[in-house]
């Protein structure tokens, strides 16, 4: 139901009244399930979840090859699938590809660590190839370095996560560093290093990085998020860059949404993104004269 509200919102008219050209490709169909039998017994639909992974990274990588795909979910293990997916065409490209993690939890779990078993809690491990995976999910054609990986927004991480985003070496922003630094200068650093070594940016939006006062459609509510301005700054300073090459709007549940009020927000915070702006300018993000 998540990308009908975000059409239903408009995503695709605002897409072309900014002056994009813009192919709604639809539903991506999974590839047939196969059985797949892991010692964990708390994983849930782990066969339908691994097909969808390989449908949905074969998607994202063709429709990576001359757009920006904008990826609809749904739960957040549809990122398994987009970022591994641009994750093979960036490196075909020989740019390196980082990842900005945009939510309240780092979905930094493996097979093996999870458990709660809930699928949208491991794609950024399967997609920076933390071990586990093989022989389960999809074999990973390009990892992405973990190094490369930067999580902002996180205010709820289990002790696994915890240990293993340290071990990785994954940039965490959380929602202490958000308060005492301001969300802008954290992100305008991540955003020069991605410049700096020629990189495609990969961003993942799960609506529960909003605070829920803004954001009430998602299942996994979290108090503390970002504000309707911090996210909105975000994403125009993102638009700025020119370096988003790919996107997903992950995690809306419009069963849970009030009178449409989140889909009408991730859709107004990706027109931050494709360069709506308050002012026909766009906004300084750099110090220098005002
Ligand atoms: N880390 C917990 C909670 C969670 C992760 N992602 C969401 N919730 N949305 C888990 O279940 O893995
Ligand atoms: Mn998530
Ligand atoms: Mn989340």
């Amino acid at each position: 139901m998540g990308p009908s509200a975000l059409r239903t919102a408009g995503l695709v008219s605002m897409l072309s009244e900014l002056g994009h050209e813009v192919e709604d490709w639809g539903a991506v169909q999974p590839a047939q399930a196969r059985a797949v039998v892991h010692g964990n017994l708390a994983l849930k639909a782990l066969p339908e979840i691994s097909a969808w992974t390989s449908a949905i990274a074969e998607a994202a990588y063709t429709a990576s090859s001359d757009a920006m795909p904008i990826f609809l979910g749904g739960d957040h293990s549809i990122s398994a699938g987009t970022v591994s997916g641009v994750a093979r065409r960036a490196a075909e490209r020989g740019r390196p590809l980082f990842v900005l993690w945009l939510d309240a939890h780092p979905d930094f779990h493996t097979l093996d660590t999870t458990t709660s078993g809930n699928l949208h809690g491991v794609p950024l491990a399967y997609a920076s190839g933390r071990p586990g995976f093989s022989g389960y999910f999809p074999d990973l054609p390009t990892a992405v370095d973990p190094a490369h990986v930067c999580t902002m927004g996180l205010r709820s991480v289990d002790p696994a996560e915890r240990r293993a985003l340290k071990e990785a070496g994954v940039t965490v922003h959380d929602m202490r560093a958000i308060d005492e630094h301001g969300i802008a200068p954290l992100l305008r650093a991540f955003l020069a290093r991605v410049e700096k070594e020629n990189g495609l940016l990969h961003v993942s939006l799960d609506v529960d990085f909003l605070d829920p006062s803004i954001a009430p459609a998602v299942g996994t509510t979290v108090p503390g998020g970002a504000t309707f301005r911090e996210a909105h700054l975000v994403m125009e300073m993102l638009s700025d860059s020119g370096l988003v090459s790919s996107l997903d709007l992950v995690e809306l549940n419009p069963f849970l949404d009030e009178r449409g009020r989140t889909a009408t927000l991730m859709v107004d915070l990706t027109a931050s993104l494709m360069g709506r702006r308050i002012m026909d300018r766009p906004t300084r993000s750099h110090s220098g004269s005002l």
